[in-house]
């Protein structure tokens, strides 16, 4: 008899978080390059921008106030579609039912806060994020937002960890796909 072809999965939600400059843009890039599967990018943190869904702006902190219907409402059929890598910070806005894995990177906080200086936040800013890391906010926040078996914390200090969580990333997208390709 002719062999049916596999069925076609669906390919998994993939969450990357992580208080800022942990590494979260870097390894989204680096795994959409490596991955099995095709991923959109999502930079969360951007589309906001582009699309205008923020209540306003705050002079104040530099950053944006989020309208997290809107956002939400954008992106539900890209989630439902599958196949998309959602980098940004703030993690627990989605639904429970999006993601397949949650990946919370974790830095170092003096590196972290070298890597913030760099990219010219204000000082305020920086002790915040800074402040955040060490507190474990994103952490806590994924912890009680998913269910533990689909999170994963990985440390993102080096291009070693870097090269490591991509790999680990990618063997887990492999596992993924056989367990829903049946
Ligand atoms: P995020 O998207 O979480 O804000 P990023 O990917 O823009 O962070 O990284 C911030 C900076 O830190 C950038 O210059 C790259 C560097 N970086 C991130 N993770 C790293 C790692 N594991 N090893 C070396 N450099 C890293």
């Amino acid at each position: 008899p002719p062999s049916m072809p596999p069925a076609r999965a669906r390919a998994p939600v993939v969450v990357l978080t992580g208080t800022p400059g942990t590494g979260k843009t870097t390894h989204a890039q680096l795994l959409q390059q490596a991955s099995p599967v095709p991923l959109q990018h999502i930079n969360v943190g951007d589309w906001v921008k582009d699309k205008g869904l923020y209540q306003d702006y705050d002079d104040e902190w530099q950053s944006y106030t989020v309208d997290e219907d809107k956002l939400l409402d954008e992106l539900e059929p890209l989630a439902a579609a599958g196949g998309i890598i959602l980098d940004w910070h703030t993690s627990d806005i989605f639904p429970e039912r999006w993601p397949d894995l949650v990946v919370v990177l974790r830095c170092d906080h003096s590196k972290l806060w070298d890597r913030l200086e760099k990219r010219g936040y204000p000082l305020k800013k920086i002790q915040e994020n800074n402040e955040a890391e060490i507190m474990e906010v994103v952490l806590d926040e994924v912890r009680s937002s998913y269910p533990p078996e689909i999170v994963v914390e990985l440390q993102s200090e080096t291009t070693d960890d870097l090269e490591a969580n991509v790999a680990r990333i990618v063997q887990w997208i492999e596992a993924w796909r056989e367990d829903h390709d049946t």
